[in-house]
């Protein structure tokens, strides 16, 4: 059932987490709360004033007592007059909170338990939010990172919706100039020098280049990267997950085949969710269960954002190593990790370094050194930059919209270039460019997929 089949009738629903807190917010939303208000309490309640008061059921019998705050449209968070009833926070108080306001009839109208993301759908309807602030109003409570935080504050506020708006009103303005000239075909010709267009187009492209590079930076905040620790076996990969999670999650032993689940384990770094799976070692073998684990392993590295790729210092078997690496999915980056280098002596460190360069660092799992230089380059790799400003938490369709309106950018580009100019051409991809940037603030969005994005709330949202 969609929520969007529903737009104004009253809802209410729990709006704090489960459990037992010290305080549980029932929030009531409705056209007009008004006659509910005085069948609950007998009385009305002044907008935006704390109301301490005995929330009674139908018999008179208090139930909780607490706070009622009362939002009279549209200055609330739904845009529609909102009630917060604010009592003790546990699970059968806050129920019965409920199922008194539901038992509430104006009219034989009466409130219903709202649906997933309802209250911030409202908000979105009513223009209270567009629809980038919309999901980051989700990003922000399910953020599992204190920059993932603050970047999903920064979607909260504005500042991504201000940067696509700002885009999408100067594409309007050049929209407008072409489409005036397609209206008087003899000045045609001269149009793209009168106005410098092509020029006004080059800086939209590079004002939406940089709107996609952050925004991908955000993504990585939002989504985390997955990182596949691969190799032959008893090269370290497990010492490795332990040394990065600060922590013994998977076995280590000196015998070959010991992993043969994988093991994931999450962490954080510089902030960045890093999902890190490591996997059973890489060989031939007549072992049901170890080759059950290896196809495992495969199917792992075929899902990774980026690839640990380990080898044993000490003793690397190089033509194996090669065939490992053949078989690995062509377009993932793969950093290769020269493990046990506390094996090794100064001159033969040397040698290795020499020989090997790119995308590759040389550490000791078991002795902890060379971490730091492998986590730094594992961000990189992974596309995050070390940047002054805070990237605002995108998600994958923001960076697809991004990208569709920068293709309807670079194919407008060449329109212009061309000689014998087409005008109308160009007039079609700025207006596709334009529009795919809308579909992020939600000017032109398809109800399926506003419905999708809001039913992914949990209820009370
Ligand atoms: N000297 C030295 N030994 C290491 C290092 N890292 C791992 N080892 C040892 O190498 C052996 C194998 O380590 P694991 O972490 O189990 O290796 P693995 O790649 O997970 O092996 P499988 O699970 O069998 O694929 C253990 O005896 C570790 O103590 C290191 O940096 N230096
Ligand atoms: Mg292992």
């Amino acid at each position: 059932m969609s929520v969007l089949q529903f737009q104004d009738d009253p809802i209410v629903a729990i709006a704090t987490a489960p459990g037992r807190g010290g305080i549980g917010v029932v929030r009531v939303s409705a056209k007009d709360l008004s006659s509910y208000i005085q069948e609950f309490f007998g009385r009305d309640l002044t907008p935006r004033h704390a109301y301490y008061v005995p929330f009674n059921n139908a018999e008179g019998e208090a139930i909780d007592e607490g706070i009622a705050l009362y939002f009279k449209g549209p200055n609330s968070y739904t845009g529609e007059d909102v009630l917060e009833l604010q009592g003790h926070g546990g699970p059968a108080v806050l129920k019965r909170i409920v199922k008194r306001c539901m038992e509430l009839s104006v009219n034989e109208q009466r409130l219903r338990p709202a649906e997933p993301g309802e209250f911030t759908q409202r908000a979105f309807l009513n223009g209270r939010l567009d629809l980038a602030q919309a999901e980051a109003v989700a990003d922000l409570i399910d953020a599992s990172s204190e920059s993932a935080a603050r970047s999903a504050m920064a979607s909260l506020s504005g500042e991504f919706s201000k940067l696509v708006n700002e885009l999408a009103n100067s594409i309007v303005y050049l929209r407008m100039l072409v489409e005036a000239t397609l209206d008087f075909p003899e000045e045609e010709i001269e149009f793209l020098e009168k106005y410098d267009a092509v020029p006004q187009l080059e800086a939209l492209q590079e004002k939406l280049r940089h709107i996609l590079l952050v925004s991908e930076q955000g993504m990585i905040l939002r989504e985390g990267v997955h990182v596949v620790l691969a190799g032959q076996p008893n090269v370290g990969k497990s010492s490795l997950l332990n040394a990065l999670a600060g922590d013994e999650v998977a076995i280590v032993t000196p015998i070959a085949g010991t992993t043969r689940d994988r093991v994931v384990q999450q962490i954080h770094l510089n902030g960045v969710p890093l999902h890190i799976v490591d996997t059973a070692g890489l060989r031939d073998t007549d072992d049901t269960v170890e080759s059950i684990g290896i196809e495992r392993s495969w199917a792992e590295i075929a899902k990774a954002d980026v690839i640990l790729h380990l080898l044993d210092a000490a003793e690397p078997d190089l033509d194996a190593n090669q065939d490992i690496l053949s078989k690995m999915p062509p377009k993932t980056p793969i950093i290769t990790v020269f493990n046990k280098i506390d094996l090794l002596d100064e001159k033969a460190l040397e040698e290795l370094k020499t020989n090997n360069t790119a995308n590759t660092v040389f550490l000791s799992a078991k002795q902890q050194i060379g971490l730091t230089q492998m986590t730094e380059l594992l961000l990189s790799v992974a596309g995050l930059q070390v940047q002054q400003e805070t990237p605002w938490l995108a998600r994958e369709r923001h960076l697809i919209a991004l990208k569709e309106s920068m293709e309807h950018l670079n194919q407008a580009h060449d329109f212009a270039q061309q000689d014998d100019r087409v005008l109308d051409l160009f007039a079609e991809e700025l207006r596709l460019s334009h529009e795919a940037l809308n579909s992020i603030t939600g000017e032109f969005t398809s109800d399926d997929l506003l419905g999708e994005i809001f039913s992914s709330f949990c209820i009370g949202k």
